[in-house]
Formats: C-alpha cells, sequence, structure tokens
C-alpha cells in the first residue's frame, strides 16, 4: 500500500478505473490519460474499433502502452457502478481485479499498480471494497508465480486506513 497519485508509480503496469467506452474520463482515467498522452486514448479508439464496438463490459480489462508514463503498461479495466447490479457488483468488482492481474501475468508483467476500482464516481462504498479487492489479489496470487509485486494506490490517507482495517489479506 502506498499513498500517492498512481501516474506517478514506477511500475511496469499501472490499472485504470475506466469506463466502458474506454474514451476518457474522471478521476484515475482523466490523471492517467493527462499525463500518458494521447498515445494511449488513439490505442484504447482502436480497442473499440477491432475488439470492443460496443465497450467495455464491466469487470474486464484490456492493454495499452503507458505513453509518457514511467509505467510501460496501462490496465484499463471497468468497475461496477454500485447499485446499479446488487447481485452481482463483488463479482463484478473481484473480476476487474482478477482479469487485470491476468493480463498482467500473460504480459510477463512483474510489478503492478492498483487504484480503488469502484470507489470514486462509481460509489462503491471503500469498506466493502477493501474486502473485495483483497480477496481477489490473494486468491490470484496464491497460484500465479510471475507478478512480485502488486502496489495499492490510495490518493487520501483515511482512504488508505479504511482499507487497511477492512483488508482480508490474512
Ligand atoms: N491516483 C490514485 N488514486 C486516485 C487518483 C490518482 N491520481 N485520482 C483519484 N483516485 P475514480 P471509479 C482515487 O472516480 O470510482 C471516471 O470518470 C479516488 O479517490 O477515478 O472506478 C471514469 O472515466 C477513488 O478512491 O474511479 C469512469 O467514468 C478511486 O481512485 C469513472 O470515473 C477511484 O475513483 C470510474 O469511477
Amino acid at each position: 500500500m502506498v499513498l500517492g497519485d498512481i501516474t506517478r508509480q514506477n511500475v511496469t503496469a499501472i490499472v485504470n478505473a475506466a469506463n466502458s467506452t474506454l474514451l476518457g474520463g474522471g478521476g484515475v482515467d482523466g490523471a492517467i490519460h493527462n499525463a500518458g498522452g494521447p498515445d494511449i486514448l488513439k490505442e484504447c479508439q482502436e480497442i473499440r474499433r477491432t475488439v470492443y464496438p460496443d465497450g467495455l463490459p464491466t469487470g474486464q480489462a484490456v492493454i495499452t502502452t503507458g505513453g509518457k508514463l514511467p509505467a510501460k503498461y496501462v490496465i484499463h479495466t471497468v468497475g461496477p457502478i454500485y447499485g446499479r447490479e446488487p447481485d452481482r457488483e463483488s463479482e463484478l468488482l473481484a473480476a476487474c481485479y482478477q482479469n487485470s492481474l491476468l493480463l498482467a501475468s500473460q504480459h510477463s508483467i512483474s510489478s503492478i499498480a492498483f487504484p480503488s476500482i469502484s470507489t470514486g464516481a462509481f460509489g462503491y462504498p471503500k469498506s466493502e471494497a477493501a474486502k473485495v479487492a483483497s480477496t481477489a489479489i490473494k486468491n490470484f496470487l496464491s497460484g500465479d508465480t510471475q507478478i512480485e509485486e502488486v502496489r495499492l494506490v490510495f490518493f487520501q490517507q483515511r482512504d488508505a486506513r479504511v482499507f487497511l482495517e477492512y483488508q482480508e489479506f490474512e
């Protein structure tokens, strides 16, 4: 866990809390496109054109280069909007972490940084998200030998404290 800005992380890949359009937005998404420059958006447009004409489904992940970012890659995933599908939202949030980690592992990425997906504009309660994220990461890493570092980046100290209180890594 670190406090800071996801766009400044010196890791091989950072994860973007995107929306299904893959064409940018506010929060983490806006910060990544601002700092990474126009190449990331161009690759996202190409993914939309070729693979996901209707948008990236919630819980899925795709990879682009990192443009001008210190990270070599950006993995874009779409978290659930809290309250939209109450029966499935924990499963969908877990899928964001699993599919992002799987894509990283498949690309021989050894270090990856995540923001707290869905806990900003998408309204997922931070305490519930902490349980889901930590369990999904723990389960993935128990069956993976490629990924050496998973860095969880929090923008605010109180968010990091809530995560620590509710995480279920052990
Ligand atoms: N570095 C690390 N964490 C950050 C940063 C940053 N630079 N900026 C915000 N956070 P959000 P979501 C924290 O809203 O809820 C966008 O418009 C923030 O405090 O970025 O998945 C997309 O285009 C919060 O805890 O993502 C989508 O439409 C967490 O990152 C939508 O928002 C996630 O907040 C996605 O919403």
